[in-house]
């Protein structure tokens, strides 16, 4: 039955700091908590919508990872909306979608846009974090110019209007109708794994991943696999697609019961906080395992033993085999890109291809234009973050799913044999990655300060520097911008980037994603032709780069840090 509610304009005020990051806006549940915080933010994003496209009888998805504080928020941006006359909500059975099913929900039902809840791998509960970011109808994560614009409304709000005694039961699948002051509003709740899977079916061919999970020939025996869902929004999708649809066996879902606090772990699929998976496939018993992160969107690949794929050969691998893949196969590849840290290993598949390539700032809304203008199928970054132009986020399952589709078709090739066969032909680049999280804004901001002015200092280019028995010499030093080729924007300052003429290099940024402090990234890699030295470990051959990055920074004297809190 219909029920009659009416609009409310509440009074408000603007709060500080309600910046959209890298991926939307990340704080601790604490703040979103404050009274009209959630609502301001909300408020903005509708605006915003409304500032650009009709938001009136439009339907927009709406969904997140689980975590704490998720059910609260899905109400209030469905009372929101109905005050905003929003025609119709999608939004995933107990409010949880994964980022790339919202991203898919978006596209295939032609929705305006969506409202993700998520902090991604950042970690949940009552004293944790929470997020809110919106993607426009492409299903990708909006753009600079639309977060800002966001942000320029937050700081000028008075007012929001809400629809108080609208309720939503998350619970139930199906219709629910509403009438707001002569207005239709309806939700649909709806599954959140459904279409997800569907999509997935079209893109792979699950037969053949099916045969090399069971060890049906061609394989000669069963490929063991493992996945952690590090109790984020993909278990459900992992017991679903790897345990019921190909045929693993249950205990290869680990972690794998959605956890509004993610069991108090990271999760972070990475070697520091996957650490139940690492030790796992250290057993020896399983050929392949996979992590994911909370909303879905990161994944870390593990071969037998524990042999760790960096995210940049990961990319570079799925590249140079994406003829195995039926999606690839039946659309043809456009071009590859890379975001501006990530290790460039991809560089080369792409070079030898004759493809299209693209070196694009930190965050994934930088790929969503060159996909929409069909330049550009698959991408990556070291974050963690692979996917193609099937959605325009990142997409975890569907890296796991592509990894075991190209061994798949190669009959008792180890993850390991692929990787080190990559290598041979391309050669290897070694990446790191160390991250000094939550350190004072001020010293933070001083010592990119202190980078800049080396930036632009007459003498930099030329010096050298010698570690462990190398000499770095300085060919280049920059602050990375972007212009996007399609439609011409620019973004500056996306990270002092130090280049040496051996082809090593090193970057650095401030986290966009952190909730609090500043977080400094401080990437190095290097290029090695050398089949003997690939086989070397990457942290021993990085150190030298490492020690002159710390040198030229003066990280360590700015922020009081001796050692950096997670290295990946
Ligand atoms: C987000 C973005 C990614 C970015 C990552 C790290 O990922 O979508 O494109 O690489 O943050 O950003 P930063 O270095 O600024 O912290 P996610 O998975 O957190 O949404």
């Amino acid at each position: 039955m219909a029920e009659a509610l009416k609009i409310v304009t509440v009074p408000t005020k603007p709060f500080e700091g309600q910046k959209p990051g890298t991926s939307g806006l990340r704080k601790t549940v604490k703040e979103f908590q404050k009274p009209n915080y959630t609502e301001n933010f909300v408020h903005a994003i509708l605006a915003a919508v409304a500032s650009v496209d009709k938001l009136e009888k439009s339907v927009l998805v709406v969904g997140g990872d689980g975590r704490f504080f998720c059910p609260e928020a899905v109400q209030i941006i469905a009372r929101m909306s109905a005050a905003h006359k929003v025609g119709k909500l999608l939004i995933g059975q107990r409010g949880i979608f994964s980022t790339p099913a919202v991203s898919h929900l978006i596209r295939k039902n032609t929705a305006l846009g969506g409202i993700i809840l998520t902090a991604s791998h950042n970690p949940g509960g009552p004293d944790a974090d929470f997020g809110i970011k919106y993607n426009i109808s492409n299903g990708g994560p909006a753009p600079d110019g639309f977060t800002n614009k966001i942000f320029e409304l937050t700081k000028s709000i008075t007012e929001y209007r809400t629809v108080p005694n609208l309720k939503i039961d998350l619970e139930k699948l199906g219709l629910q109708k509403f009438v707001v002051e002569g207005n239709a509003f309806e939700v649909e709740i709806i599954d959140s794994v459904t279409d997800y899977v569907l999509l997935m079916k079209q893109i792979f061919d699950f037969d053949a991943i099916k045969k090399l999970i069971a060890g049906q020939a061609p394989h000669k025996k069963p490929f063991n696999v493992v996945f952690d869902a590090l109790h984020g929004v993909t278990g459900p999708y992992v017991k679903k697609i790897f345990c019921e649809e190909l045929g693993a066996s249950n205990d290869s879902a680990l972690n794998a019961t959605p956890l509004p606090d993610f069991g108090g772990e990271h999760p972070d699929p990475n070697l520091t906080y996957a650490h139940k998976l690492v030790s796992v496939m250290k057993e020896g018993k399983h050929d392949f395992g996979a992590a994911f992160d909370g909303d879905g969107d990161r994944n870390m690949i593990l071969g037998k033993n524990g042999f760790f794929v960096t995210p940049s050969d990961s990319l570079a691998v799925i590249a140079a085999q994406s003829n195995l893949i039926p999606y690839f196969k039946q659309n043809g590849v456009k071009g590859f890109a890379r975001s501006m840290p990530t290790a460039g290993a991809i560089d080369r598949v792409a070079k030898e291809m004759g493809k299209e390539f693209f070196e694009v700032p930190t965050g994934w809304k930088y790929f969503g234009n060159l996909m929409d203008a069909n330049r550009l199928s698959l991408c990556g970054e070291e974050s963690f973050g692979t996917g193609s132009d099937h959605i325009r986020e990142k997409d975890g399952v569907w890296t796991a799913l592509a990894w075991l589709q190209i061994l798949a078709a190669q009959p008792d090739i180890s993850v390991e044999q692929l990787v080190t066969k990559h290598w041979e032909k391309y050669g290897r680049n070694f990446f790191t990655r160390y991250d000094y999280e939550n350190c004072e804004d001020a010293a933070a901001k001083k010592m990119m300060e202190q980078l800049t002015n080396l930036l632009n200092a007459p003498d930099t280019v030329g010096k050298e520097f010698l570690d462990g028995g190398r000499t770095f010499k300085i060919s280049k030093a920059d602050n990375f911008s972007y212009k996007d080729p399609v439609d011409n924007s620019l973004a500056e300052n996306q990270g002092i980037r130090i280049l040496f003429v051996d082809g090593s290099r090193i970057v650095f940024r401030i986290s966009g994603t952190g909730s609090t402090g500043s977080t400094i990234r401080l990437y190095g890699d290097c290029y090695e032709p050398d089949l003997v030295k690939q086989k070397m470990d990457a942290q021993v051959i990085l150190k030298p780069l490492i020690n002159v990055a710390l040198q030229l920074s003066k990280l360590q004297e700015f922020t009081g840090r001796k050692a950096p809190t997670v290295i990946t």
